[in-house]
């Protein structure tokens, strides 16, 4: 569907794209409820795999009376899907299946998601409700500068921006020195890419002498697929003049607008409509009340091609109690700060690399770039911080980087408790990235 004349305020619930957004609660429930029921029967007769389990488990779809039910059935891993590659896992037959998406990972065999058509509109309706919530609509240039092919960043942005009527500059990552070109020449209004793309963006338009504020028609970034702290948020808007906007999502589920965030709250909106959210604790696995902090878990109420039930993201968040002053009713969830297996131990403390990332970029000297560098001796952890200096504040004068290093390790140990060892580095020497960056190089013997 094509909405090419948005009223002026996408925010409100008699907007065709938004209108889902301000559900009243009980209907939503009620909706949600039926959705699992038909979701559960469905991938009970199809996935084999879910079958076993709840037969093990001893529960049948009939069971699922409420949404507290939900906790009766059992959880979906990543390794599950690894396990039953390429599609073990797959709900809808094969005539169905109109697009594969596939992630990486860091070791093994990579994870493979069939989607059927309705699938991608599902997908498609989530991009489109963050888009419009973030105040862009028809008449908006949208560069999406997030990976095509198996990724699901590209094509995720590009079919949003063009469901909402946006111009969709579908350049993916890469080739920075055009990216900053065509930005300027087709007067781009939004930017799709994660975080620390957007970064080397930056630093490339400083290279070519373009100003964001003067020379460039930018006024949102749309970022994620990494997570990325407040205060990155802030170093992005102050360097830019833009407006830096939060967007969710991972393959398993979908892809890119799983969830959004929204200006009248730190956190993002999750479109439950479609995502059924839970918040777990990851060690015993029983559900945690809304407020408190544990895993995410997603079971998918509407999509076919791969029906995920209780699948245990391992991002860590908690929903809010509250509801929104921008009026939605989709709960919603802190910003992922940290994934629980990216936690670091570093001399028996537990770090995540976030809280450094927040400690760095509270010195305002500091560029938005570091890397932490593990490694270890016979009987000794090794932990580095390589930090770059921003280019006003980098000089020869020893004295004067001496005391700048001093107030970074002081900020990093105030609030993480150890004593790294801080090196600074000059403007530019730390690798960029195209797509998602690695910050934390660990060469520990395992
Ligand atoms: O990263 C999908 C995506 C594309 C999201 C573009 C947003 C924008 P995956 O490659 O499967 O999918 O990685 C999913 O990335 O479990 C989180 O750990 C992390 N992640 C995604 N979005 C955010 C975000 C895409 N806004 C994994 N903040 C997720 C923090 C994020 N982490």
């Amino acid at each position: 569907m094509i909405y090419p004349e948005l009223p002026h305020d996408v925010n409100s619930p008699t907007h065709p794209v938004s209108a889902m957004d301000f559900m009243p609660v009980p209907l939503l429930r009620e909706l949600q409820l039926h959705r699992l029921q038909s979701t559960v029967k469905y991938a009970y007769e199809r996935v084999p795999l879910f079958r076993k389990r709840c037969d093990e488990q001893g529960v049948k779809p009939e069971h699922i009376k409420t949404l507290a039910d939900i906790k009766l059935l059992p959880f979906m891993k990543k390794t599950d899907l690894r396990d039953e590659y390429p599609m073990g896992l797959r709900g809808a037959s094969m005539d169905e299946v109109v697009r594969f998406h596939c992630s990486s990972g860091t070791t093994g065999k990579p994870i493979c998601i069939p989607n059927t058509a309705s699938d991608i509109e599902v997908w498609k309706n989530g991009v489109m409700r963050c888009l419009a919530m973030y105040g862009i609509r028809a008449g908006d240039v949208l560069q999406v500068s997030y990976g095509y092919g198996l990724f699901t960043g590209g094509l995720g942005l590009h079919y949003g921006g063009e469901g909402l009527g946006c111009a969709v500059l579908p350049i993916s990552g890469g080739n920075t020195e055009r990216q900053v070109m065509l930005m300027r020449d087709l007067g781009v209004t939004a930017i799709a890419c994660t975080p620390s793309y957007f970064l080397r963006i930056i630093d490339e338009a400083k290279r070519q002498g373009v100003d964001f504020r003067k020379d460039t028609n930018l006024k949102h970034g749309i970022f994620g697929a990494e997570p990325w702290t407040n205060e990155m948020r802030q170093n992005i808007e102050r360097e830019t003049g833009i407006i830096a906007h939060d967007i969710y999502g991972l393959t398993e589920i979908s892809g890119p607008g799983v969830a959004g965030g929204c200006q009248h709250s730190d956190g993002l909106h999750i479109w439950e409509d479609h995502f059924y959210p839970e918040i777990i604790d990851p060690d015993t696995l029983e559900p945690l009340p809304d407020g408190e902090v544990g895993e995410l878990v997603f079971t998918t109420i509407s999509r076919c091609g791969t029906p995920m039930i209780r699948y245990r993201t391992r991002d860590l968040t908690r929903l809010y109690t509250e509801t929104c002053k921008c009026g939605r009713t989709m709960r919603v969830m802190d910003r992922i700060s940290a994934r629980s297996d990216d936690m670091l131990i570093i001399h028996g403390v537990n770090v995540f690399p976030g809280q450094i990332e927040a400690c760095l970029l509270r010195v305002p000297e500091v560029a938005p770039h570091y890397q932490i560098v593990l490694s270890s001796t016979d009987t000794l952890d090794l932990f580095e911080i390589k930090v770059e200096v921003t280019p006003e504040a980098f000089s020869d004068n020893i004295r004067h980087l001496e005391d700048l290093r001093k107030r970074v390790l002081d900020n990093v140990k105030s609030i993480i408790g150890l004593t790294p060892k801080i090196i600074l580095v000059g403007p530019g020497t730390l690798p960029r990235s195209e797509g998602k960056i690695r910050r934390v190089i660990d060469n520990r013997r395992k």
